[in-house]
């Protein structure tokens, strides 16, 4: 048996392909596998358990289908940290505090989004922090439904033009001083994260010890992808 790991997949209305590789996905995978990590940035947005958008109600009904069979666990992203105790309760899945320290097949992981580590993006940085805060989440999940879809409209468009305009930066990718901290402070894991869209394997050498950063592939333009992790370690495939 294996544990299944994927990240960024955006799920959003406007691109059906992905929703239906996701559900065709889950249907495959269900019983087969030990248990489905999900890293992060599911959706394209998410703007409160309440929304009754009905393309993210067929995606929360595919997981509650996946999860009566096979645990599935789901990380807050930059897209998605809103997802609360609603959609778990909806969607059979456990949502995972950030980073989730993993032992499995006798080895130890440690998962993150990977947002947390560009912290050479002090924009993006600031506005984590805001975010984060429960008191502003509090606030504004008292907005009405449809002015949170504009806001959340508002910041994606503005997100996308800042990536228009600097192109794919250094400053988007993990900074190599948190990393380094974030494996000196977890000896022995391995590290995953998805978010940067840069799918890669990395290794380090941190005194007399090899230590590896796993980059999960984002879905996009029809490809995706997941890593497999078993009794022989991590490895990536591509999904069709
Ligand atoms: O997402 P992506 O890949 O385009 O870029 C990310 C960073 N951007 C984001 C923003 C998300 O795309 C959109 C999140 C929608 C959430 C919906 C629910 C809640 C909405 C509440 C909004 C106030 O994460 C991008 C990084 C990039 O990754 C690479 O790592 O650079 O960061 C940004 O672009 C953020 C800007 O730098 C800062 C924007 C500040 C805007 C503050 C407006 C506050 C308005 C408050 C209104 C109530
Ligand atoms: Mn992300």
């Amino acid at each position: 048996m294996a544990i299944h790991l994927i990240s960024d997949l955006h799920l959003h209305a406007e691109s059906p392909w992905l929703g239906e590789l996701f559900s065709r996905t889950l249907g495959q995978w269900a019983g087969q596998i030990d248990a489905l990590y999900i890293l992060g940035d599911l959706f394209e947005y998410w703007v409160g358990d309440d929304d009754d958008d009905p393309f993210n109600l067929t995606m929360v009904q595919a997981m509650r289908a996946f999860s009566q069979r096979t645990p599935l666990y789901v990380m807050h992203g930059n897209r998605d940290f809103l997802l609360g105790s609603g959609f778990e309760a909806q969607s059979g899945t456990h949502l995972l505090p950030e980073p989730f320290h993993l032992h499995a097949y006798q080895q130890d992981y440690l998962l993150c989004h990977g947002d947390a580590l560009c912290t050479g993006d002090t924009a993006y940085q600031q506005f984590r922090t805001m975010v984060r805060q429960p008191g502003w989440q509090h606030a504004f999940l008292q907005k009405p439904l449809p002015e949170r879809h504009a806001i959340a409209r508002h910041i994606r468009g503005q997100s996308a033009s800042r990536k228009m305009q600097d192109g794919p930066d250094e400053i988007s990718d993990v900074s190599p001083a948190a990393v380094d901290a974030l494996l000196a402070a977890n000896p022995g894991c391995v590290l995953i994260h998805g978010h940067t869209h840069r799918p890669a394997v990395h290794r380090y050498q941190q005194g007399d010890t090899l230590r590896e950063r796993w980059v999960i592939a984002d879905w996009h333009d029809g490809k995706a992808g997941y890593l497999r992790l078993d009794e022989h370690g991590l490895c990536a495939y591509e999904l069709s």
